[in-house]
């Protein structure tokens, strides 16, 4: 059972998860208007339940009707810059939420294995350098705020009722699904858009952030190994390598063979009240305990979404002409 299957993370997890030879089932929110452009691919192979993290009901008929073995929380409101405007509801869904879900499977059948979907964005500004499972948090946002009660609360079901809980603590990862709002998208689908003649610059906020980027699909494995263990525990997943908005606009646009200074602006009204200015993850945790590497590293992530873009919105352009 997969929370968030409709998400960039839910529509790797659910692909890996039916390739192993599971059923997947999914829980998505009610709205008007779909949003499973992810996982359209998957919509005969998987079934999707209405349900919601506000709605405890919800969760409990769910996980009675399904009895899932896994469950892998990934609902949340996952863009940090909406974490400010709306910090209340970020708390019903990133805390809460995961109570929610806590007590749904603590309540139905307690040896249902869950997955939490952690961040390091928890560590906000940073204690040390790399930051491991034992670093420290300070979270810089009400989006990081969220996440280390979802954090703490999974690993407090885990030492209180002995649920097989494990929070994974992910590094930022990307893929050409990524949604558009987030920087590694913005940049390749802008850059796409300049190269195609669609658009003539592209506005961003801070270009010396750095963060630990790697590949959605590399990280969905971690989140699976983390499952099949004979003990639950939490485990940082990174590549360990950081780069800068600034790197990752050359490259991407550096990619395309355009020159990002001639078109990249800086829009003050992109800067956060509060930033994370340099985070870098040690995972040798999960390498040691799971075995876990991942298999993409920057320069091929970045290509691979510009590409995407590139072919997304040729393919596009190519129509309306
Ligand atoms: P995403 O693309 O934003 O997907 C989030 C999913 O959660 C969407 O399918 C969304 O559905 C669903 N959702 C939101 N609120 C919900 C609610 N109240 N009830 C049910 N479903 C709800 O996020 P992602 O990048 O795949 O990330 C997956 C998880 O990992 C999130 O918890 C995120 O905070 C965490 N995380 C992500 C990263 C990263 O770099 N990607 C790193 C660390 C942790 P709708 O389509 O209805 O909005
Ligand atoms: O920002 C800077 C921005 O929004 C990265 C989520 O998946 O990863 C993600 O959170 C950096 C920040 O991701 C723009 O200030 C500059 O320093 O891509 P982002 P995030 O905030 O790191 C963590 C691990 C999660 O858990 C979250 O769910 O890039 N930046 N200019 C910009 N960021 C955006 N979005 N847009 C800009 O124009």
């Amino acid at each position: 059972m997969i929370t968030g299957i409709g998400g960039q993370d839910g529509s790797y997890l659910a692909e890996l998860l039916l390739d192993k030879g599971y059923e997947v089932t999914g829980v998505v929110r009610r709205s008007s208007a779909p949003n499973l452009w992810r996982i359209e691919h998957l919509l005969d192979r998987v079934s999707l339940r209405p349900g919601d993290l506000l709605d405890q009901l919800s969760l409990m008929r769910i996980v009675q009707d399904v009895r899932p073995d896994e469950f892998y929380n990934l609902a949340a409101m996952s863009f940090v810059p909406a974490s400010w405007d709306q910090p209340l509801l970020t708390g019903e869904f990133n805390s809460q939420g995961v109570t929610r879900v806590l007590e749904a499977i603590r309540q139905v059948d307690p040896g249902i294995r869950v997955y939490q979907a952690s961040s390091s964005e928890m560590y906000g500004r940073v204690r040390e350098v790399p930051q491991t499972e034992l670093t420290p948090f300070y979270p810089r946002s009400p989006y990081g705020v969220s996440k280390v009660f979802g954090h703490y609360i999974t690993v407090n079901y885990r030492e209180s009722y002995g649920l097989y809980a494990c929070s994974g603590i992910l590094f930022n990862h990307e893929s050409p699904r990524r949604g558009l709002e987030f920087v590694t998208r913005k940049v390749t689908d802008g850059v796409a858009r300049i190269k195609l003649g669609l658009a003539d610059h592209l506005s961003l906020g801070n270009l010396d952030a750095c963060r630990d980027w790697g590949f959605a699909g590399d990280y969905v494995q971690a989140m699976w190994m983390m499952l099949q263990q004979d003990e639950a525990d939490d485990y940082v997943i990174a590549t360990g390598i950081s780069h800068s908005v600034r790197q990752l606009v050359e490259a991407a646009f550096g990619h395309a063979g355009l020159d990002w200074q001639r078109y990249v602006r800086t829009d003050p009204a992109l800067l956060r009240p509060a930033e994370v200015d340099h985070l870098i993850g040690d995972a040798s945790k999960a390498r040691r305990v799971l075995g876990w590497e991942p298999a993409v590293g920057f320069d091929r992530l970045v290509s691979m979404m510009v590409d995407a873009d590139l072919a997304r919105l040729g393919g596009a352009a190519g129509r309306v002409r």
